[in-house]
């Protein structure tokens, strides 16, 4: 509960026609995955799309796409009176630290306040390591709260905004979004649009089909910040936004797409009838796709051309550990029937630090047989996760930074540096295939249409590709010196999920399934 209100109200008391300028910034993109994307920050243009609704002036700032010293330039000459940093990434924590610190720097009287996916789970902690320099942290979704957020930095009575913590304490528990057909994400405001891209689709925007994830998986924090609720967009207003999406390629950033073959359905007959024509990047799970079969061919005849499929283990073992429920033989049906469709597919493979060479060996011989691109995450205990109830005690750094599922932060098996030689020998296995005689061939061609476009981000990502994979540098990463270290959870014998949730899990959920899948679509 909120003790007493010591921020005092930023605009004179009375003036309540007054705005707020707002500026709201993006953290750079993390090394590791700069090579492969770099997309719009959609969730930080809902957020600007909100409080332009309340009537704000709002700018923002996406580091992502522009130089630290564009920030400073946007400080002195818009003189913001509130700040938000979108923290949806653990690894960016210390960056939106220095950031805050620049902003109060600048801007004396600004409210800096942090929103966005992990700060949600360690508000608390956050707000203690910012010493002052960020007045508050939002936790959970942020169009329901930036409103009567400004509100209170105008007026006064913050403790009365939806899931904000502050140093007095925290307001009222989230407030979820009821439709997520709106807002329309501010697309207008970023100025770098075509800087957006992944792997060949370049340029490429982003839009949201769906929000939020009824499995349960018990490395992955989507389920938990949405309490396991699942919220779909009309079908209407999904086709509506992206007809009205300059960029020929979109990325849809649900995280599993097409759940309901009646909503991949309703929206590809929206499509079809306004006779939009893109291309389109998805991720989904193998057994959604098997059962959706029809609804992913009709959108492969829409222009869908890469998915994303996390599969995370090769064995059943490993699928069991991670609550994946598919078995691997659904995993290995649903890749053939990708292929089937002319649908191109990056696996994702969870590596495990307890892995030997051997493993490792079975891994490239693997991705070495799939014609698919293989990815590898190293397995990361997360807060918002069970693992991290499970596994966090074992930690052996805290350093935010190397929370990017790139690097071991639970003891391996291998030395460290024999670890990362491996992991690395192995990504370069797959390189290799990407960039293989074909594949190069191909590439190519995509490099040249796009060239001729002026988008030479493909371009530069093909050139970045053997740079980045290090194991030095990987290992070197852990010697740095840390200045924020991850707060550990308190001690817990048992894992509580319900303790985990940021939104609190949908009323309608717990009898009628009604945000869930249908029988047989969903994972109990
Ligand atoms: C799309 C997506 C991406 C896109 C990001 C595009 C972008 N630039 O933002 C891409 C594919 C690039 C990506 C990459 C990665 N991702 Co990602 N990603 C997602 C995903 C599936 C959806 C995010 C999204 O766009 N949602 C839709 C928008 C509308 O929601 P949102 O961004 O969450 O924003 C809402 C709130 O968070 C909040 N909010 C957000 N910002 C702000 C700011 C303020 C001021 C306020 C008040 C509120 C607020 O309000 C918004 C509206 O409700 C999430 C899972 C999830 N369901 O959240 C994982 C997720 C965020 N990603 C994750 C990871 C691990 C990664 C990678 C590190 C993976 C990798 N190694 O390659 C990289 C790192 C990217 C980087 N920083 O460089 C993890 C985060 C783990 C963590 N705790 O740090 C998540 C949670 C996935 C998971 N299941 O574990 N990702
Ligand atoms: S299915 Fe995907 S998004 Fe859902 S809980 Fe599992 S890993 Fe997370």
């Amino acid at each position: 509960m909120f003790r007493s209100l010591a921020i005092s109200p930023r605009v004179p008391p009375g003036d309540v026609e007054a705005t707020v300028r707002l500026l709201l910034i993006h953290p750079s993109p993390l090394l590791y995955s700069e090579i492969f994307l770099r997309l719009e920050p959609l969730g930080l243009e809902r957020v600007a799309a909100a409080a332009r609704k309340c009537g704000h002036d709002v700018r923002v700032v996406d580091l992502q796409v522009l130089r630290r010293a564009a920030l400073s330039r946007e400080l002195a000459d818009f003189q913001p009176e509130a700040a938000g940093v979108s923290l949806n990434y653990l690894a960016n924590v210390p960056e939106a630290l220095n950031i805050a610190a620049e902003v109060k720097r600048a801007v004396e009287r600004c409210f800096v306040f942090f929103g966005g996916h992990s700060v949600s789970f360690i508000a608390t902690d956050v707000l203690g390591q910012a010493r002052g320099t960020v007045d508050a942290v939002i936790k959970g979704e942020g169009e329901t709260a930036i409103g009567p957020l400004l509100d209170a930095v105008r007026e006064g009575g913050l403790g009365k905004v939806p899931g904000l913590v502050s140093a007095q304490g925290e307001g009222p528990p989230p407030r979820t979004l009821h439709s997520i057909d709106f807002p329309r994400p501010a697309r207008d405001l970023m100025r770098h649009r075509r800087r957006y891209f992944i792997g060949e689709l370049d340029p490429c925007a982003s839009i949201e089909f769906s929000r939020g994830c009824p499995w349960d998986c018990s490395f992955c924090s989507a389920w938990t910040f949405y309490g396991r609720g699942y919220r779909k967009a009309s079908p209407a207003a999904a086709a509506s936004e992206l007809a009205a999406i300059r960029e020929p390629n979109v990325f849809i950033v649900d995280d599993v797409a097409f759940i309901r073959p009646e909503h991949g359905h309703g929206i590809a007959a929206e499509v079809e009838r306004r006779h939009i024509r893109k291309r389109y990047y998805l991720e989904t799970r193998s057994d959604v796709l098997l059962r959706n079969l029809e609804v992913f061919q009709r959108w492969a005849r829409l222009g869908l051309s890469y998915m994303f499929l996390g599969i995370e283990a090769i064995d059943a073992e490993g699928l069991d550990l991670y609550r994946k429920r598919v078995s691997p033989d659904d995993n290995f049906r649903a890749l053939e029937q990708a292929r089937r469709l002319g649908i191109n597919v990056a696996i994702n493979l969870i590596v495990d630090p307890a892995w030997d060479a051997g493993q490792f060996r079975v891994v490239r011989e693997f991705a070495t047989a799939v014609p698919e691109i293989v990815h590898l995450t190293v397995m990361t205990p997360y807060p918002g996760t069970e693992i991290w109830q499970t596994e966090s005690r074992r930690l052996t750094t805290r350093d935010y930074r190397l929370f990017d599922i790139q690097h071991a932060v639970v003891p391996t098996t291998l030395p460290l540096d024999e670890f990362y030689r491996e992991l690395v020998r192995t990504q370069e296995v797959i390189n290799r295939k990407f960039l293989g005689v074909s594949a190069a061939a191909g590439a190519l061609r995509v490099l040249g249409r796009n060239l001729a476009h002026g988008q030479t981000n493909f371009a530069a990502m093909l050139w970045k590709f053997a740079k980045v994979y290090n194991a030095e540098r990987q290992y070197a990463d852990h010697q740095r010196p840390v200045d924020y270290e991850l707060p550990l959870p308190p001690p817990t014998t048992a894992v509580d999920r319900h303790r985990l949730y940021i939104h609190a899990r949908p009323a309608a959920s717990h009898g009628k399934r009604a945000a869930r899948p249908r029988s047989g679509a969903g994972p109990e």
